[in-house]
């Protein structure tokens, strides 16, 4: 099961609640892993209205009431590790505080979902002073250690997406002259010193990162993504992790991207490839019998059928998405998606 965010996490504290064990339990004896939605690692990497955090002491006893009863399914659960970084709003920071991110520069174009229930234009963040950055960098090593004590079997970092870490990659974003921008490996120093110091808390074994190579969400794509990403594997390859999980194409969107040769960068890494994007059925087996991929994650598709993997054994049909109900809101197009009988 692939990330998705849902914005029901308890107003005010950004704990998960009840019905989140509801959703969560739901779909964790049908799927091989659970990745959770985003969860934000501090109060500064928050981005949208009422998603859960994995900073503060009531976050992660919530968060272990929804590990407790995925394992009580007999499931696995890694929870997605986030900090927005200029995908943000004043009204969700602390202080009404600029969003932070590595240059100046405001996505064109981009809203977000702010907890008055509307939407509000991202505007110019902030951009981090070199001597912030290990604060940065240590937050997603607690968040890590939180993450332990909430039950998670492992985690994954959250690069993709027009994110923070993404940011820092793409020559969009980032246009820093210290030693965290202007060449690539400049630009990759933030993504490998994060993966580092969450290694260092939970070990490379249960930790997976998700990239989104050629995504234009968020405004983040690098104007040659090629050369950001075929070196970044390179590195990752050094650090043994539990999984590369690759969305492919533009997120939620078409799959098809000019002049980005996904089955090369899969040749390059050494370990377990996941895939998402756009998959069913048949294009998820060709890509695990070709060899091409080892695990597929499926988004939206387990957002409506909490027994995915059951239906696509049996050849059944499948519930449809409701999208006006994916962002926020109660138990309605969350926990009430039929089962098969
Ligand atoms: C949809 C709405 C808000 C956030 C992502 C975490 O795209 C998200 C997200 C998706 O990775």
């Amino acid at each position: 099961m692939a990330p998705l965010t849902r914005n029901r996490a308890v107003h005010g504290t950004d704990a998960p609640q009840q019905m989140n064990v509801d959703y969560y339990a739901q779909r964790a004896s049908d799927a091989g892993l659970i990745i959770t939605e985003a969860s934000q690692i501090s109060p500064t990497a928050k981005g949208y209205a009422w998603t859960p955090g994995i900073y503060s002491e009531k976050q992660i006893a919530g968060w272990k009431l929804v590990t407790d009863a995925a394992h009580a399914k007999g499931g696995f659960i890694y929870l997605q590790l986030w900090h927005v970084g200029r995908i943000s709003h004043p009204t969700l920071q602390p202080q009404g505080a600029l969003p932070v991110a590595p240059s100046p520069i405001a996505p064109v174009k981009q809203r977000t979902f702010i907890e008055t229930g509307q939407f509000a234009e991202i505007g110019m963040p902030r951009a981090l002073t070199l001597n912030e950055i290990p604060q940065i960098i240590d937050d997603y090593r607690q968040a890590t250690h939180n993450a332990i004590k909430a039950g998670f079997d492992g985690v994954e970092i959250h690069a993709a997406n027009g994110y923070l870490i993404q940011q820092f990659l793409s020559d969009h974003s980032n246009q820093r002259e210290d030693e965290y921008g202007g060449s690539i490996q400049n630009r990759l120093r933030f993504a490998i010193e994060v993966t580092e110091a969450v290694i260092a808390e939970i070990g490379a074994a249960r930790t997976g990162i998700r990239i989104s190579p050629v995504s234009p969400a968020n405004d983040a794509l690098d104007s040659n993504p090629t050369d950001v990403y075929f070196p970044l594997i390179k590195k990752l390859n050094e650090l043994q992790l539990a999984y590369v999980h690759v969305v492919e194409g533009a997120t939620g969107g078409p799959r098809e991207f000019h002049g980005f040769d996904f089955k090369a960068l899969r040749r390059e890494f050494h370990g377990a490839w996941m895939v998402n994007n756009g998959y069913d059925l048949k294009l998820a087996t060709e890509a695990v019998e070709s060899g091409y991929a080892d695990l597929v994650a499926f988004g939206k598709l387990y957002l409506a059928n909490p027994d995915l993997a059951e239906r696509f054994k049996r050849g059944s049909s499948l519930n449809k998405p409701d999208v006006a109900t994916f962002y926020g809101g109660g138990t309605k197009g969350y926990t009430d998606y039929p089962f098969l009988g």
